[in-house]
């Protein structure tokens, strides 16, 4: 047999080092582990649980998100490597029952522990601090635990922190002094997007708002006098100095960066540009774009930092408020090599795989 006799290949080729599939049967969940790299450490990302239309688009999501974890880690400095996981549920988790969900759970947790601390997992978008602690009894590889049950708890904190010093450094880039009289608008408020919301509105930005939970968006109009809430389906629509989508990926495709009223755009969710060549668009219209790898790492930097380094929760917020400085690094070298921030910052974490990690 050759190997164009395997033709067509069952998934598209990719550069990462594994793609791991399990499926548990009884359940019916697919558990899927990509790891990108570990070049730098074990590879590190959450494990995100929802629907996925095909096996295969379970399998491309874990593989663009541990990616995105590579270069996060790296640019962050933390000596780990990219990873993520998936579950593939068969019908979205608020529908399953108890006993289905910790199924689901225990297989994921035995799939990771085959592979004997090569990826190390966390919460991510469907998954939580209580999750982590159902799944450390199946694998030893989780971090994120609640405190109680010895973990590092919410990474949340250390996200918003981040994610608000890179709306600084871009603010500063777009040739503004600061956030106060800015219209910035937060789509989604979950544990990071709230966070970010109070953040801004304490250094006087104007807010704008938009989630599809109506809850959320009360939690969120109590911040400030005039908090403006805005349609979800509108969000990309509305004029705004910053735009932080803090919800899913992928809210960017072509059409909407050729489009974007914003100056500004600072990634709280992971792979917010839906194709590479959306950063193209932005970077030729003048829109300042934070790379999400660069601005949310700060939920990396709390789980390695406090679960792996040992650091106190002031070092974490140190270091999740230094994203300040970071991106205005990368912002600065991509203005003398004429190239995009996303372009910059890939370059910047390619250059730090290339070098050994600081014990
Ligand atoms: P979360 O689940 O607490 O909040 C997500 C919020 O988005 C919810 O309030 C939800 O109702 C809302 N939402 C979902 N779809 C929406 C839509 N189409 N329009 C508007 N709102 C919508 O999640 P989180 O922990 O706040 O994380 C937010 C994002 O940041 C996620 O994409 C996550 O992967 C990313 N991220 C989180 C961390 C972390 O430390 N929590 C770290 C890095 C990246
Ligand atoms: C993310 O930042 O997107 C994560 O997945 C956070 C994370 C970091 C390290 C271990 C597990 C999850």
């Amino acid at each position: 047999m050759t190997v164009t006799s395997l033709d067509p290949h069952p998934l598209p080729p990719w550069p990462g080092e594994l793609t791991s599939l399990r499926v548990d049967e009884p359940s019916g969940t697919w558990s899927v582990i990509a790891v990108h790299s570990t070049r730098r450490g074990p590879a590190v990302g959450g494990t995100r649980a929802m629907t996925y239309p095909s096996l295969r688009e379970a399998v491309a999501d874990a593989r663009r998100l541990a990616d995105a974890m590579t270069a996060k880690v790296a640019v962050a400095g933390l000596p780990m490597g990219g990873g993520k996981s998936v579950l593939a549920l068969p019908a979205p988790r608020h529908r399953l029952d108890d006993a289905t969900w910790r199924r689901a759970l225990e297989a994921h947790g035995r799939h990771i522990e085959l592979l004997h601390g090569t990826y190390w997992t966390g919460p991510d978008i469907g998954t939580g601090s209580a999750d982590m602690d159902e799944l450390r009894q199946h694998t030893t590889y989780a971090f994120g635990r609640a405190e109680t049950a010895g973990g590092s708890g919410s990474s949340a904190e250390a996200t918003a922190v981040g994610v608000v010093a890179a709306v600084r450094a871009a603010v500063r880039e777009a040739g503004r002094p600061g956030l106060a009289g800015l219209r910035i608008l937060v789509q989604g408020l979950g544990a990071v997007g709230l966070r970010v919301a109070e953040l801004v509105v304490a250094a006087g930005a104007r807010l704008l708002v938009a989630d599809v939970d109506p809850a959320r968006v009360a939690a969120a109009a109590g911040l400030a006098g005039a908090v403006e809430v805005v349609a979800p389906e509108a969000v990309t629509r509305t004029p705004c100095d910053v735009l932080v989508p803090g919800a899913v990926g992928g809210l960017i495709d072509l059409g909407v960066a050729r489009e974007l009223p914003c100056r500004i755009v600072v990634g709280a969710a992971n792979n917010v540009l839906a194709d590479p060549a959306a950063a193209d668009v932005l970077a030729a219209r003048g829109v300042v774009v934070a790379p999400d790898f660069v601005a949310n790492a700060g939920g990396a930097i709390h789980l390695v930092g406090r679960e792996v380094l040992g650091w106190s929760a002031a070092q974490v917020l140190a270091r999740a408020a230094a994203i300040e400085d970071t991106l205005a690094e990368v912002f600065a070298d991509a203005r003398a090599r004429g190239i995009g921030s996303v372009r910059a910052a890939l370059d910047r974490a390619e250059r730090s795989l290339a070098t050994e990690p600081a014990a």
